[in-house]
């Protein structure tokens, strides 16, 4: 499918008066990223501004899929419409696990939830752009919440949750689980923290573990400021025990946001990060075509035979480039 620019309006306005279709396209154009995908983007943008995103992060086979599977289930029932992104940071190869864990969670969606897996192919700058659309997207076609499924490992990944409403890191029972989700910047980003696979030996541990890093003020700088403490709540994802609990705790953390005033501020900084993501990736091609133009070829053999140094080029290329924006 290679849409014409004509046709992303008119899949926009099918996709706001419900047409699922639409918004699968919708969402495969922003996944290839380029101009259409920026295109898909700024429509959405004017149209979006109040779904509540919710971030679910944690280790790989942590169980984040089955406790979404089983938010979702009870977010349904009370006739909300929830979208899912679930976002595959690695290469395509795994893609076959999260369509797994789609087909689960289709059992448990209900007709007006839209699930949805995204890969990004080895380039984290795709994500990076990617997944702000998307969240605008379902936005903008009336979905709410946005739930945005990462693993925890990279720093890309972090960013992406950090930059929900609410984050909901998700550690199992496990000698120093919780110190590994510490290590891999997962703490500071958590709003809620759910010890999923309580049924298992630790469970209680974990907890423990959990308490005692934010009574030492390692995680959550927000508490000082607002009086806001991420709880820990137990689950049993297998068995949909302590989904309400978390529904609840994501509420009571929204109400937070409001009240603070953080809310405000979150959607500042998500929106400065999607514009610095933007400009850092416009700035890398700019940078690389002018490398591959001719003067920029002119420069690389004035370094190779040493009458000017990579820093000078480097200097110089990038005045040719603001004069050329000019
Ligand atoms: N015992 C137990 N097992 C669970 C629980 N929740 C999930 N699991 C199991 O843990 C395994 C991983 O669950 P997933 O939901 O796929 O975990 P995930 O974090 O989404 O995994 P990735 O997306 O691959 O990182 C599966 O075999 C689940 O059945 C739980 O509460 N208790
Ligand atoms: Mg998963």
């Amino acid at each position: 499918m290679s849409p014409s620019d004509n046709s992303i309006p008119q899949l926009f306005e099918q996709t706001l008066s419900g047409e699922r279709r639409c918004l699968g396209k919708l969402l495969s154009i922003i996944e290839k990223g380029g101009e259409p995908a920026d295109n898909v983007a700024g429509l959405a943008h004017q149209n979006a501004g109040n779904a509540h995103v919710i971030g679910i992060t944690g280790a790989p086979g942590s169980g984040k899929s089955t406790l979404t599977g089983r938010l979702i289930e009870n977010i349904a029932k009370v006739g909300k419409k929830p979208a899912i992104l679930a976002v595959d940071p690695s290469s395509p190869l795994t893609g076959g696990a999260i369509l797994g864990d789609r087909i689960r969670m289709d059992d448990l969606a209900g007709e007006g939830s839209f699930i949805r897996s995204m890969a990004t192919r080895g380039h984290s700058g795709g994500l990076a752009l990617a997944v702000p659309a998307a969240i605008q997207l379902f936005d903008a076609a009336q979905y709410n919440p946005v739930i945005i499924e990462t693993v925890g490992v990279g720093q890309v990944e972090v960013d992406v949750a950090g930059a929900a409403d609410t984050t909901v890191v998700v550690v199992t029972p496990g000698m120093g689980d919780a110190v590994q989700a510490n290590k891999a910047g997962l703490l500071e980003v958590a709003d809620i923290f759910v010890v999923n696979k309580s049924d298992r030996p630790g469970a209680n541990d974990t907890r423990r573990d959990l308490d005692l890093m934010l009574d030492l003020g390692h995680v959550s700088g927000l508490e000082e400021k607002t009086g806001y403490r991420p709880p820990i709540i137990m689950a049993n994802s297998l068995e949909g025990e302590g989904a309400e609990e978390i529904l609840m705790a994501i509420d009571d953390h929204r109400e937070h946001l409001a009240k603070s005033g953080s809310f405000q501020i979150r959607q500042e900084q998500r929106t400065l990060m999607e514009i610095q993501n933007r400009l850092e990736l416009l700035i890398g091609s700019v940078s690389h075509d002018a490398l591959q133009s001719e003067s920029g070829k002119l420069i690389l053999s004035e370094v190779l035979d040493r009458s000017t140094s990579p820093s000078e080029a480097a200097k110089a290329i990038a005045s040719s480039i603001i004069r050329d924006l000019n």
